[in-house]
């Protein structure tokens, strides 16, 4: 009896690849031999499985060696083992081969479906985003002073019903000087120093109040109206300490058949009092603005000393708050309204100025600075 073939026996003949010689080259003449030579093929492979699923480059080797067209252990063997085999074998040998390959394909798939799901769990292990970690802090802006006193003259005029409009900052000299009772070569047109824009076809200008609005609002809607319009306006004034080339406005308009000067006093006095607390006093004192007849200028009590006089109000116990008056009959003519029938009142205030007088700002640059260290004092 031959002794039982064995790898170890093939490992040290001249090439230690059996796959590489045919099964007469082997010596194997039975179909036990191959019976025999296939196992051990097939405990090669098994050994081999296990150790090669480690890393994605070894395991791809791995399986073009045993699987690789060319030059595969598979197509070794059916090169070198079934194609040349004696006829009495062929058939054994057929089978073994498929029973082999159907182990090794069954092996190799399940293999790579694992080695798929690891990678992919690294992947996502890798990729995945730590909730527990502390987020990025970006600080939370505030409102700024402007906004912030803007919209405390909202509120206050709001409840006792007036609404609000906006319009544009560009306007034609009609709406913001001639319907206004400002006809050309009015002195009233000089200290608004004006911002023409050059190059329009028709002469357009910044507004130099919000008083345009309210022109394009009666034009619009008959009585009652009752608006405040906030707005950007410009004027070409020298920078300093307290003036800039555009301050923030809020003007107000109330127009109905039988408002009096009753009525604006009232406004003026309960503003005052909700802006600058309860005890706040007021009185006005004779002015001029083309738009209005009469006009005033409205004083309150000084919120810092109660009018005892102080640095605040410069020791008159007085503080300027806005300019008002009833709307001059001549304004009703360019909007169509009868000024036999209506009237009303109007008034304009610079939301920076009142904001600096009430949170004592002394300087109108900080407000536009953007400087944290003074926008922060006021949270
Ligand atoms: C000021 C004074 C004022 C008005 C604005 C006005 C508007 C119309 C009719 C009549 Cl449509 N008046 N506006 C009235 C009085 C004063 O502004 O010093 N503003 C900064």
């Amino acid at each position: 009896m031959r002794p039982a073939p064995t790898l170890e026996r093939f490992l040290t003949m001249t090439t230690n690849d059996p796959t590489t010689q045919t099964l007469t080259q082997l010596d194997l003449s039975t179909p036990a031999d191959v019976s025999q030579l296939f196992a051990e093929v097939r405990q090669r492979f098994d050994e081999q499985s296990v150790v090669h699923t480690s890393d994605p480059e070894s395991w791809r080797t791995f399986v073009v060696k045993w699987t690789g067209r060319k030059s595969g252990i598979l197509s070794q063997i059916t090169d070198n083992w079934l194609k040349p085999a004696a006829p009495e074998l062929k058939r054994a040998v057929g089978q073994e081969l498929n029973q082999l390959k159907t182990h090794i394909e069954t092996v190799l798939a399940e293999r790579q479906k694992v080695i798929e799901r690891s990678a992919e769990e690294a992947a996502v292990a890798r990729e995945r985003i730590d909730l527990s970690l502390p987020g990025i802090e970006r600080a939370i802006g505030t409102r700024h002073l402007i906004r912030q006193t803007y919209e405390e003259l909202l509120r206050i005029f709001a409840a006792i019903g007036f609404s609000v409009v906006e319009g544009p900052e560009i306007e034609t000299p009609y709406y913001n000087f001639e319907a206004l009772n400002i006809p050309e070569h009015h002195p009233a047109r000089d200290n608004m120093d004006t911002f023409y824009i050059e190059g329009a076809r028709r002469p357009h200008l910044l507004r130099t109040h919000t008083s345009p609005m309210q022109i394009r609002t009666m034009e619009k809607q008959l009585p009652p109206v009752r608006i405040i319009v906030p707005g950007k306006v410009y004027r070409r004034d020298n920078p300093d300490a307290t003036h800039g080339y555009m301050f923030h406005q809020i003007e107000g308009l109330a127009v109905d058949t039988d408002i009096t000067f009753c009525d604006f006093k009232g406004t003026v006095e309960y503003f005052a009092r909700e802006f600058l607390g309860p005890k706040t006093k007021t009185r006005l004192r004779p002015s001029y603005f083309p738009f209005t007849e009469p006009s005033a200028e409205v004083d309150a009590s000084c919120h810092v000393c109660g009018g005892s006089g102080c640095r605040v109000c410069k020791q008159s116990g007085w503080i300027e708050l806005f300019g008002a008056g009833m709307v001059n009959p001549a304004v009703y003519g360019f909007v169509k309204y009868d000024p036999e029938k209506l009237s009303g009142f109007a008034f304009g205030m610079g939301v920076d100025r009142l904001a600096m007088m009430k949170y004592g700002v002394t300087e109108v640059p900080l407000l536009f600075q953007n400087d944290v260290r003074f926008l922060k004092q006021f949270p």
